[in-house]
């Protein structure tokens, strides 16, 4: 139901709607629309009430709300569920959780995290209302050896987003790192749950520093967001629907094709590493290498100081 009355105040674009008109459109009494509204302005909506008038619906440029976002996307299946939260653990773990039961394209996200995770188990920093902090959950019919992929496609899709809404040329550190100048403004983690030969779902969690004004001590030289990097304060909401919007055709084309090629095309072409003498970690061991290309699996080709060619699967890449 409240749904229903978020989507009639959504039509009148701005316009008031009169209690009356509302309670005979949603077909339920005046009491239960009041009672509805009070919980969408708990959720973040802002409404306003004017004598005689009804209600209306303002924008709310500030958090980043499901209806807010839907309007501004073009896609099929990525974002027609999204479930939003002013603070959670983390949107990858929450997307765990419920993957089962909800359908591929579900988006999570919150305006803050307070476990927000890395790979191994890291911390992620996600301080409130600064980044946009997000897991998409995702069912495609692929064996589980293709997973690791989805990391590619989600790197580019951001980096799309930001050249597009920004103007600003981002690079693309492989497996999952966006850096400017040589700093991390975006990082991905992407786990699934599978069995031998079936995938049961993808878990891609995105982070984005957008408006943050500072980091932590222990990150500080090597954090960097687009605020700091453009000099002025980003419209969260228009950079995460255009990379939703990216990330749909990207992903589409994978499915369909079972081709990375448009989305390495991109890795390749902003490369932070290629072509560069690198660090690459991998546990305990360390091995100097240059990077030579992003293989079709998305996996990264390096000669070695031995002057092997040897394909990596992941690992810590430094230059
Ligand atoms: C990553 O791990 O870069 C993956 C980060 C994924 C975060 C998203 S947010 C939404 C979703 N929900 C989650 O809980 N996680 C995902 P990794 O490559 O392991 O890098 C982690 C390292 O980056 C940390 O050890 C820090 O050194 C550094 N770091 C932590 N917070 C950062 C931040 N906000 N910006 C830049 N670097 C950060």
């Amino acid at each position: 139901m409240k749904n229903k009355i978020l989507q009639e105040l959504m039509d009148q674009q701005g316009q008031y709607i009169s209690g009356e008109a509302l309670a005979e459109k949603c077909k339920v009494s005046r009491t239960a629309i009041w009672k509805h509204i009070n919980n969408l302005r708990k959720l973040g909506y802002i409404i306003e009430t004017a004598n005689k008038k009804g209600y209306r619906l303002l924008e709310n440029n500030s958090l980043l709300l499901p209806a807010e976002i839907q309007k501004h996307l073009t896609t099929k299946e990525i974002g027609k569920n999204i479930i939003h939260f002013n603070s959670i653990d983390s949107t990858n773990s929450y997307a765990k959780g419920i993957a089962d039961k909800t359908p591929s394209g579900t988006l999570i996200i919150s305006e803050e995290q307070l476990s927000g995770r890395g790979r191994l188990g890291r911390e992620w920093e996600s301080p409130k209302g600064d980044g946009i902090w997000m897991t998409l959950i995702l069912k495609p019919k692929f064996p589980p050896s293709e997973g690791g992929k989805l990391t590619q496609i989600a790197a580019a899709s951001v980096w799309q987003g930001i050249n597009k809404v920004l103007g600003l040329k981002s690079l693309i550190k492989w497996p999952n790192d966006i850096v400017i100048n040589g700093k991390k403004v975006c990082g991905i983690l992407t786990e699934m749950s599978a069995e031998l030969n079936q995938l049961h779902y993808l878990i891609v969690g995105i982070g984005i520093n957008v408006n943050n004004e500072a980091f932590h001590n222990t990150i500080a030289d090597k954090a960097t967001s687009l605020f700091l990097e453009k000099g002025e304060k980003i419209n969260r909401r228009a950079l995460l629907c255009e990379i939703l919007n990216a990330f749909e055709l990207l992903y589409d084309s994978f499915v369909k094709e079972g081709t990375l090629k448009e989305s390495l095309n991109i890795c390749r072409n902003n490369s932070a590493i290629l072509g560069k003498e690198v660090i690459i970690q991998q546990g305990a061991n360390q091995a100097k290498a240059k990077a030579v290309d992003i293989t079709e699996e998305g996996l990264l080709e390096v000669l070695t100081e031995e002057g092997k060619k040897t394909e990596i699967l992941t690992g810590e890449v430094s230059i």
